[in-house]
């Protein structure tokens, strides 16, 4: 069976869960479609969220990455297209209480990278399953944007080309009253996903 890592991050800044999280933990050692999930949940740490996610890659090779995290201000299941090379947050802290201005990620490495999900298809097929899903052009410049670029570079300097990439979550009920989500629901969501890579 194929082999699919499916990262989550801790909660952070004052929230007082992550749904990205708590889906990884959830679908841990799950077969969904044709993978076979593993999950890893990263710290939100400028530092240490690249060590355990670079760490956890050199276990691999994986078949497919999927990267969640939590976008507290979105409303739909964003499918994220691109990362850059920057961190970049002046009001942010990490969970260590550092903060990053202006600095690239990699020094050396290219600017930008490109999902490799197929996005496309996948906004279309959770569209005809009514959930709300929208392509973003941006991933941020806080820890999200940095997994999903270090992710990408990873697998562009070992040429191991799979399907691979970042989705934002909007948060559940349980985390903001409005939302329109349930816990359930976004991990469906995520299923609906991982069958169709
Ligand atoms: N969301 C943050 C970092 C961790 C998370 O779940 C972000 O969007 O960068």
């Amino acid at each position: 069976m194929k082999r699919l890592l499916l990262t989550g991050f801790e909660k952070f800044l004052s929230f007082s869960s992550n749904p990205s999280e708590e889906i990884a933990f959830e679908l841990n050692q799950k077969k969904i479609g044709s993978y076979h999930c593993y999950s890893v949940i990263l710290p939100v740490d400028f530092e240490k969220s690249s060590k355990v996610l670079l760490q956890t890659l050199d276990e691999g090779p994986f078949d497919a990455v999927l990267s969640l995290g939590l976008a507290y201000s979105r409303e739909e299941i964003s499918l994220e297209r691109v990362a850059i090379n920057l961190i970049d947050d002046a009001v942010r802290k990490d969970n260590s209480g550092k903060m990053v201005e202006d600095q690239k990620i990699v020094e050396s490495a290219e600017n930008a990278y490109f999902s490799t999900l197929p996005l496309k298809k996948l906004q279309k097929i959770l569209r005809e399953e009514n959930f709300k899903a929208e392509i973003s052009l941006s991933a941020g410049s806080y820890v999200c944007n940095l997994v999903m670029f270090q992710l990408l570079h990873f697998l562009n300097l070992k040429n191991e080309i799979c399907p691979a990439g970042f989705i934002h979550l909007p948060p559940d009920k349980k985390l903001k009253a409005e939302s329109q989500w349930s816990l359930d629901r976004l991990k469906k969501g995520i299923e609906v996903i991982i069958e169709n890579l």
